[in-house]
């Protein structure tokens, strides 16, 4: 750790306190700590990795767009999510920058249960639907070409496929022979994938300002199991609703972890597919299209192949942007993905008619 967390007051606008900080392991890109006052948490500290955000500026000048128009909703009382409120620097700045030129950021820290023990359960994906719809439609009201385009093309699958198929070639890790049988999968998959892109390339998909990285894990549960709270506001850029339902889905409804070696337990389950989605309808409703409606299983598809597409790619670069504990493990998460993808092909139909169901219910009310 090489922050001095005893300056801490003295360099960010907090009280003067006897603060410890302890290393949070989620996430796979920032380094993240919870600081800790007299046992309790009382702010995140979080060292921005400037190798994906190479521009802390234009980040943070987006955060705070999002999170003081959504606390200012929170405060009226029109939204019932909470999202980090930026801390800033003792001169008011967004961010504080030491002298190894690291970038640090601190921001409040919202109240809830370790996600580890969030329990997996219908009730959950309801709730987290009910989260991701609610952050959806509060930041409906933001013009998307005010926020910055922080990382360009993040969801698109022209650029992901293509990065992909660079490094299969280049090969710099030597690792491509090894994984003869996860290439072919992707590339079997690349024609299918495309309905959502091109009806984003024609308008019938619009951009809106979305969350773009709607991992279960990234919503802040009460000890109650209610949604209190959306969390990792960096990617929030202009996007497809689509990219926050799929990539949702792939995490909440796979009924392992993110990088479980068991493959047996890899389990795409549909029940909470179900759930999450009527918590999504619930409070995304009247913000999405038709088109958008419709292709709502079609995004759990693709955001579950683009997020294995890029898993595999940096395990083919040699591990240069995810965090990794182990070498394989950017293919074990590849793998995770690509099993769920498989199973959630053959319940296509399914969630079709899941889905059908909730919109004439919906349109009852
Ligand atoms: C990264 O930082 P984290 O862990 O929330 C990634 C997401 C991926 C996710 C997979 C900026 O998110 O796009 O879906 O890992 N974020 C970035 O777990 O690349
Ligand atoms: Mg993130």
């Amino acid at each position: 750790m090489d922050f001095d967390v005893s300056k801490l007051s003295e360099i960010f606008r907090i009280p003067e306190g006897h603060y410890t900080i302890e290393h949070l392991q989620h996430g796979h890109i920032n380094k993240t700590f919870r600081v800790i006052e007299n046992g309790t948490p009382r702010f995140i500290l979080q060292k921005i990795n400037t190798g994906v955000f190479n521009n802390p500026d234009s980040l943070m000048a987006n955060y705070q767009l999002v999170t003081s128009s959504l606390n200012a909703s929170f405060r009226s009382g029109d939204f019932r999510i909470k999202t980090p409120e930026i801390i800033q620097t003792q001169d008011g700045s967004l961010y504080y920058t030491d002298n190894q030129i690291n970038y640090w950021r601190l921001i409040t820290y919202i109240e809830g249960i370790e996600f580890d023990k969030v329990r997996r359960d219908d009730h959950t994906a309801y709730e987290g639907g009910l989260a991701f719809g609610s952050f959806l439609s509060g930041v409906s009201g933001i013009d998307p070409a005010l926020l910055y385009v922080i990382l360009p093309d993040f969801h698109s699958l022209q650029k992901r496929y293509s990065d992909f198929l660079n490094a299969m070639e280049s090969n710099p890790a030597n690792r491509a022979s090894l994984i003869s049988q996860e290439i072919e999968f992707v590339k079997s998959r690349n024609r299918s994938m495309q309905i959502i892109p091109d009806l984003i390339a024609k308008g019938e998909i619009p951009l809106r300002v979305v969350h773009n990285d709607t991992k279960l894990s990234n919503v802040i549960f009460s000890h109650e199991g209610k949604a209190v709270g959306v969390i990792d506001l960096d990617t929030v850029m202009p996007g497809s609703a689509l990219f926050d339902f799929g990539d949702a889905i792939r995490s909440c409804a796979n009924s392992a972890c993110e990088d479980e070696p068991d493959l047996t337990k890899v389990m795409f389950e549909i029940g909470f597919f179900k759930a999450f989605s009527k918590g999504f309808a619930h409070s995304a409703k009247g913000i999405l299209n038709k088109t958008e409606i419709n292709h709502l299983p079609e995004s759990a598809l693709l955001l579950t192949y683009i997020i294995g597409i890029r898993f595999l790619t940096d395990y083919l670069n040699g591990d240069v942007y995810y965090h990794t504990q182990y070498a394989e493990h950017n293919l074990v998460r590849a793998r995770v993905q690509f099993s769920l993808l498989s199973q959630m092909e053959s319940q296509l139909n399914e969630m079709h008619l899941i889905i059908n169901q909730l919109v004439d219910n919906l349109s009852e009310v």
